[in-house]
């Protein structure tokens, strides 16, 4: 980037984190379990055995976390609320420890200048819902506008962005179609009923929130641009499901209230017909999409189940650690394809960041004031926001980006082995240490993205 690039007034910055991932404590005050913590705790679900009983120990450190945040300069945080602090048993009696924890942080980051960004839903279900069927109950809908309603009602006088759902595509695909996140189901019949439920619930949480709520409200969904891996009318076909089932699934209905026609193809016999009437509900008005992105896809038509298609590496690129292409460009064209398929709802990126190998704690001195060399981190992310001014410049509206993470954390069944942080987390002693690309992203938020154009430390 050669000249300074401009951000719009207002662009927010900001890192984001998910209760299970930092908080540690899950059954503190009075919480109940969640089907993470049960997940977790059943043997060869998660590598190593890894559990969120500890993580970031951030439930007893959030004021030390806040401050962190405040010296990194953030003007915003994304950070989700586990529902069964709340209401432990996921619907009915409240939890007002549970309610309090949420509203002395927000308390915190306002009183620090840091704007709050909501998510209500980052895959913690509360396990007594599980235990009444879960995501593929039809009455979910009902349970997490109820939940909503609560966190509404304490919340919407200081927190001005909700999110509804964090990436129901993961949640299903994980959840109830590959068995490799909670509650680890495995069944083609199950994932489009829990997808449509989801999309319910999203759709009777916005509906709640024009009653109560006051500000703004969204969904975010983690997208994947698709390029076919040859010109074959095979390649093609193959693409188009796979852009379907991972990028229009959920997005369609939300604003186009209609799934994509390609889901009948991928299920076969395991895709209902639908109650007309379900996409009144989950087709609502929304303030703004939140995106999630860390890489494409380039897709070959082949036998893996169920959708024919899969990615192919590409040998001359870069790969993070969790096996995910270095593609930039990518989210230029996804922003610019959301914007001519879906109009001008307002985009925040509301993840996005890479796992590396990061040099190991030892390097980090007693004191935490040791450096942790992450210059692939640092590219990789000044990259992807150039890439947002590119699709800024072609006229979509992006109001924010969130970095994840905040800080290096639990990363689902790959445990602690992923570090996404761009602050190191020594899980031995909970030091935190700003990685250099941390001290890097500060100085793209003190300059508002002018120092993009600077050459990389
Ligand atoms: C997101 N994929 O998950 C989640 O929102 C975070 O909680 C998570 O830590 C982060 O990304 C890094 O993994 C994803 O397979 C999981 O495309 C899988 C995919 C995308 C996002």
């Amino acid at each position: 980037m050669s000249q300074a690039p401009v951000f719009p007034d207002g662009f927010l910055w900001g890192a984001a984190t998910a209760a299970h991932q930092i908080e540690g404590s899950p059954l503190a005050d009075g919480a109940g379990p969640s089907i993470w913590t049960r997940f977790a705790h059943t043997p060869g679900m998660t590598l190593n055995g890894d559990t969120g009983d500890v993580a970031c120990d951030h439930y007893r450190r959030w004021k030390d976390d806040v401050k962190l945040m405040r010296d990194l300069g953030l003007q915003a945080y994304r950070f989700s609320v586990a529902w069964a602090r709340v209401l432990p048993e996921g619907t009915g009696r409240i939890n007002q420890a549970g309610l309090d924890f949420y509203s002395r942080l927000v308390d915190e980051l306002l009183a620090n200048g840091i704007e709050p960004l909501l998510t209500l839903y980052h895959w913690d279900l509360p396990a007594a819902l599980d235990d009444r069927g879960g995501w593929l109950n039809r009455d979910s809908a009902d349970w997490f506008a109820e939940y909503a309603s609560v966190m509404y009602k304490a919340l919407d006088g200081r927190v001005k962005k909700w999110v509804t759902l964090n990436e129901p595509w993961v949640i299903t695909d994980g959840g109830y179609l590959h068995g490799a996140l909670a509650p680890g189901h495995r069944s083609l019949f199950e994932a489009p009923i829990a997808s449509h439920n989801l999309m319910r619930a999203h759709g009777a949480a916005v509906r709640a929130y024009r009653e109560i709520g006051a500000h703004e409200i969204g969904l975010v969904v983690n997208i994947e641009p698709k390029y076919a891996a040859s010109d074959s009318e095979a390649d093609r076909v193959a693409t188009r499901r796979a852009h379907a089932y991972m990028n229009e699934q959920y997005l369609h209905p939300a604003l186009l209230g209609r799934y994509p026609e390609e889901l009948e193809d991928v299920f076969g016999a395991a895709w209902p017909e639908w109650p007309k009437q379900d996409f009144e509900l989950i087709r609502q008005k929304l303030d703004f999409v939140g995106i999630n992105y860390y890489t494409r896809g380039v897709t070959e038509a082949n036998d893996s189940y169920p959708l024919k298609a899969g990615s192919v590496r590409q040998p001359l690129a870069t790969y993070s650690e969790t096996g995910w292409e270095f593609y930039p460009k990518g989210l230029t064209d996804l922003l610019v394809w959301f914007k001519q398929t879906y109009g001008d709802t307002p985009v925040y990126i509301t993840e996005n960041g890479a796992a590396m190998y990061d040099p190991p704690a030892a390097e980090v001195d007693a004191d935490g004031r040791g450096r942790v060399r992450d210059p692939l981190r640092t590219a990789y992310l000044r990259q992807h926001i150039g890439a947002i001014h590119d699709a800024i410049q072609a006229g979509v509206d992006v109001r924010g980006y969130m970095l994840w993470s905040l800080l290096d954390n639990l990363e689902w069944s790959l445990g602690y082995s992923k570090r996404f942080g761009m602050v190191h987390v020594n899980y031995a002693t909970q030091q935190r240490t700003p990685k250099d690309s941390a001290h890097w992203y500060s100085g793209v938020i003190r300059s508002h993205g002018r120092s993009l154009a600077e050459p990389l430390p």
